[in-house]
């Protein structure tokens, strides 16, 4: 099991629960500063393992986890700026600082495999296949959308593309991805199910009921715990007696990994390994990624909880970036190729706001198909 020195669990003893006010950002920063230098030292030993990993992959397929991780920061990054302009309502998450997560593990599944996360779901979305054109216009409101504009940000679907939403619900998508891997076992379809959610999730019932049951039955799913660290305001210390997530699992006899999140080829190694126990043996895994959300919990968190040093300093790791420099390094791709691969993306983002502002609304007639109540 891949471990590391920012897993060590707090050693702080139990405290009486207290009445006063949450700690300011800056009185807990001190400690988070500790836990990314940590990281970062962590990350520099594993570095040249990384550039190895890159050398045994096939550079189609770098070009185009590079491609996918690029295409979602600069089309969330438009999506932020078309919002403020008001042409985006209701909620809009980003995952903006967690893109390794999502091209890391779904980029090694095959295409009929099974994908559900909660509401921050719009790259996960893309990287699935849905049409950067059909999220855009969905997050637009748009007939065009992938469920005709009816869902918005946090309801991307696609039966089509094995794309099962998109949860507001936080832990809810836990219970419904369980049973996506326990009809799939029951048919015997071959399908592996990757079920994402965040680390505020871990603290609801769902998450150990579902595990243990998962476990149990013997089904083949991995959960994956995006761990960004905060659940909107609340930082994971505030709310968990545990940092470590991936140790749980033990709990229910079930594999668990820790994985450095901000390291697409490390979330690629861990997947890789997950997919094979869920398709080969029909067995579970968690695995717990660590990353970090420079964005806030959606485009109306003030976001005074945190320093922007604390931001800063994530920053200094970012995913794209630290992929690239082991991508030069390993002489696979040069800063012509970066500048390439970035037009590219800017190109599909531009399409897709196109299609999104022609799009026309939703008909009324449109008002109640499609609705179960
Ligand atoms: C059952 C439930 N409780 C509370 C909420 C309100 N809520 C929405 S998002 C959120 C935080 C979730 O944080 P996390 O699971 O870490 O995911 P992240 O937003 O960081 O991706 C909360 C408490 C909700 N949507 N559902
Ligand atoms: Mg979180």
């Amino acid at each position: 099991m891949a471990r590391t020195a920012a897993t060590a669990s707090s050693k702080k003893s139990p405290s009486k629960p207290s009445a006063k006010k949450p700690a300011k950002a800056e009185s807990n920063g001190n400690g988070r500063m500790a836990v990314v230098e940590l990281m970062n030292a962590e990350y520099q030993k594993r570095r040249k393992s990384q550039i190895e990993a890159i050398k045994k992959t096939d550079k189609k397929l770098l070009r185009e986890m590079l491609y996918q991780m690029v295409l979602g920061r600069v089309f969330e990054e438009k999506a932020a700026e078309v919002y403020r302009m008001g042409k985006i309502g209701g909620f809009c998450h980003l995952y903006i600082g967690q893109e390794a997560i999502a091209i890391g593990s779904m980029m090694a599944l095959n295409p009929d495999d099974m994908v559900i996360t909660s509401y921050r779901d719009h790259v996960q979305a893309m990287v699935k296949g849905i049409a950067p054109e059909a999220v855009m216009a969905e997050l637009y409101g748009k007939e065009g959308g992938c469920v005709k504009g009816k869902g918005g940000s946090m309801h991307m679907f696609s039966k089509e593309h094995e794309f099962f939403g998109g949860h507001g619900i936080v832990g809810g998508q836990i219970g419904v991805g369980t049973g996506m891997a326990y009809a799939a076992k029951y048919k015997e379809s071959g399908q592996v199910t990757l079920c994402f959610f965040g680390e505020a999730a871990v603290n609801q019932g769902i998450f150990h009921e579902s595990l243990n049951m998962a476990q149990l039955w013997k089904l083949p799913i991995i959960y994956i715990c995006e761990n960004n660290q905060y659940g909107m305001g609340t930082s994971q210390e505030r709310a968990m007696s545990t940092r470590n997530i991936a140790k749980k699992a033990e709990s229910y006899e079930m594999a668990n990994e820790f994985v450095d999140g901000m390291d697409v080829m490390a979330v690629r190694d861990a997947a890789l390994r997950a997919i094979k126990r869920a398709r080969e043996e029909s067995l579970p895994t968690l695995l717990e990624v660590r990353s970090y959300r420079y964005m806030g919990h959606s485009m109306s968190d003030p976001g005074n909880y945190r320093t922007r040093e604390e931001i800063a300093k994530y920053q200094e790791r970012d995913p794209i970036v630290l992929f690239q420099d082991s991508l030069k390094t390993a002489k696979v791709f040069t800063d012509k190729d970066f500048e390439a691969i970035r037009q590219e993306a800017i190109e599909a983002t531009k399409k897709a706001i196109e299609f999104a502002e022609e799009s026309p609304y939703p008909s009324e007639s449109e008002l109640l198909s499609d609705v179960y109540a």
